[in-house]
């Protein structure tokens, strides 16, 4: 059995007409993007992943961004209700791929979250309130999560799209962060590595239990990853970045349920 399952969904062929907030439209090579981010499934393969992959659809251009459809707990998985309009039909089959692993709860009208912006480090979760996470959402998911035994921290971003185009976790004590994009001083008790200064961006990366899959784009901000002993597999996303996407933003990644659980 695999440690973890990593669920990921295709690029849609609509992939280049992707919401954008913060980024100037710039073509998109599609073609690329599926060669990349079957590379990005390889990478979570090789570190234990079993990936479930969901067909893309046409007509959902950002499906591939799975992350922001739902969250992962070790007790239950938490669908969200997307900021954007037109993301809210990505839903559905990710809710269908994740009924296997874990019991489903939904946010609920008027509740609006993107799974981007929820960043759960041990029993804290840290979410952003951006411009599609709104503070229903975070009451509602606070409602949900307190029971379980997990803090919720809402914290404030600026300059980006999501929580975690500002910060993630590399280990259970350690942020990735760019300070400008959000306060360090909003995480108590952590230590920090911040992103080179030349990559605003580089606050992104996704970990595989100890292990981290990282954008190759970034390299000032990997050589001070690999410096400090991180074990760093780079993988190329320039197309999924011309998207507003990064690293995390392809995979729920999660352990799954044993017998006895
Ligand atoms: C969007 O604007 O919603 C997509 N083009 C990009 C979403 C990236 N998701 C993420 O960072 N979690």
């Amino acid at each position: 059995m695999s440690t973890f399952v990593a669920i990921t969904r295709g690029v849609s062929p609509a992939f280049a007409s992707c919401e954008l907030t913060h980024l100037e439209r710039i073509p998109i090579d599609v073609t690329l993007a599926v060669e990349q981010h079957a590379a990005y499934e390889r990478a979570l393969e090789s570190l234990g992943c079993q990936v479930e992959g969901i067909p893309a659809t046409q007509d959902l251009p950002d499906c591939v961004f799975v992350e922001d459809a739902a969250v992962v707990l070790d007790e239950v998985a938490i669908l969200m209700r997307p900021g954007a309009e037109p993301r809210r039909g990505e839903v559905q089959a990710v809710a269908r791929a994740l009924l296997p692993h874990r019991p489903i709860l939904s946010l609920e009208p008027p509740a609006t979250m993107d799974g981007g912006d929820v960043m759960v480090v041990d029993r804290a979760i840290f979410v952003g309130a951006s411009s599609r996470t709104n503070l229903p959402g975070i009451e509602q998911l606070r409602q949900m999560v307190a029971p379980l035994g997990y803090a919720l921290h809402p914290v404030s971003v600026s300059g980006c799209l999501h929580l975690k185009s500002a910060v993630t976790a590399l280990d259970e004590a350690t942020l990735l962060i760019n300070p400008s994009r959000a306060r360090a001083d909003q995480f108590r008790g952590f230590a920090f590595i911040e992103v080179d200064e030349a990559e605003p961006t580089a606050a992104n990366i996704v970990r595989v239990g100890p292990h981290l899959i990282y954008s190759a784009g970034f390299p000032r901000t990997l050589g001070k990853l690999q410096e400090r002993g991180y074990e760093v597999t780079a993988v190329d996303v320039s197309e999924i970045a011309k998207a507003e996407g990064a690293v995390t933003c392809c995979s729920l990644i999660f352990r799954p349920l044993t017998p006895g659980d």
